[in-house]
């Protein structure tokens, strides 16, 4: 694992980046951090950091601010969420190419020697996603190129940019492309929510509120797998050390309906079965995406740790802390 080196954690105020930069920070790395949003509203407080900034990256001035004298950059920062924001915001979503270029050529201009990329499992082609069970998506499924409008793309080209950084400048790139990361200190409310943190919201709610019902997306039989959080943290350090530079499967392959995960959710709150009120024109992705881990496997050697139902249980105490803290105020982990 990397010890006693000077990172860049692009997206530092984001959810993974803020697990990620606690790790680095436990082996002793001295981690320069940035991210778009103000401090305040940043997903973790880290009182060792050694500096920090509230700019945009996507800004190449900067981007040549921050890449002196600097180790490996880790570049997790993107304008994203789940459904509900990445289908609504395409643009906005494609604008993050330039953060992803603009640190990359600084990167280049201050020879930095090695990059992480953090990409997704939207960059895969949508036609191999039409069913409610399909099998695991291989690497080579992103080709040929047909993935998630808007921000799917953002995330193919983005590879293909360090891919040809690599090839052209010598920077060693890893890239990691993520099914679904879901945890602790990650956004729950206000639009940007994935499915995991927002089911458990809603049950959360309806327990608190003596509802018996709940609203889900599409009629709960499209399928997902789902990584948590401290499994992406190791297996993007893993990858982060070895020899490979093509884009790798970050995920789990425990395959669900949205209906299980509820039942799994609803069995940790301890609460009666609630009316599943099936909302078919909310965003709705894919409808059935899975990963498959034989490449991670391999060159890891090694395997995500944490069942989904373990993972929802930390999730689901989490958000339930929080909501008895914040109320109906929001907090830094609700505001978009
Ligand atoms: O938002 P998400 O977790 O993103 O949604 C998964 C499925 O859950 C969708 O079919 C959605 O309609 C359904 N769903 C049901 N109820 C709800 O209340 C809800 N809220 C949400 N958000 N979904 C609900 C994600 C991207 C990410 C990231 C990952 C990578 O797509 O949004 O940005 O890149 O993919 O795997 P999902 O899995 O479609």
């Amino acid at each position: 694992m990397i010890k006693n080196k000077k990172i860049l954690v692009v997206g530092a105020g984001g959810f993974i980046a803020g697990h990620l930069i606690k790790r680095l920070l436990k082996e002793k790395n001295s981690i320069v951090a940035t991210d778009i949003k103000p401090k305040e509203y940043w997903f973790q407080d880290f009182e060792n950091v050694e500096s920090y900034y509230s700019m945009d990256m996507k800004d190449i001035n900067n981007c040549r601010k921050v890449t002196k004298n600097i180790d490996y950059v880790f570049n997790m920062a993107c304008n994203m969420g789940g459904m509900g924001f990445i289908e609504n915001n395409k643009a906005e979503c494609m604008q993050s190419v330039l953060i992803n270029t603009n640190l990359l050529i600084a990167c280049k201009e201050d020879g930095i020697k090695k990059y992480f990329f953090s990409s997704s499992a939207c960059a895969y082609n949508k036609t191999k996603q039409q069913e409610v069970f399909i099998d695991g998506l291989k690497e080579n499924d992103a080709y040929p190129a047909d993935p998630e409008d808007g921000y799917g793309w953002e995330k193919l080209f983005s590879e293909r940019m360090c891919r040809h950084f690599m090839e052209d400048y010598g920077i060693q790139v890893r890239i990691a492309r993520y099914h679904n990361i879901y945890g602790p200190y990650g956004t729950y409310d206000g639009g940007r929510e994935k499915a995991p943190a927002a089911l458990c919201r809603k049950v959360i709610k309806a327990k608190k509120d003596n509802d018996n019902k709940i609203e889900v997306w599409g009629d709960g039989k499209q399928t997902r797998t789902f990584l948590y959080i401290d499994d992406c943290v190791e297996g993007t350090l893993r990858l982060f050390d070895s020899e490979y530079s093509d884009p790798v499967n970050i995920g789990s392959d425990e395959q669900v309906s949205i209906n299980q995960m509820i039942d799994l959710i609803e069995d940790i709150s301890g609460n009666k079965k609630l009316e599943r009120i099936y909302l078919l024109d909310k965003p709705k992705g894919v409808r059935g995406r899975s990963s498959n881990n034989d490449l991670v496997n391999k060159v890891l050697n090694w395997s995500y740790k944490i069942k989904l139902k373990e993972g929802l249980k930390k999730t689901y105490d989490w958000i339930s802390a929080e909501t008895n803290k914040h109320g109906s105020n929001l907090s830094r982990f609700t505001k978009s």
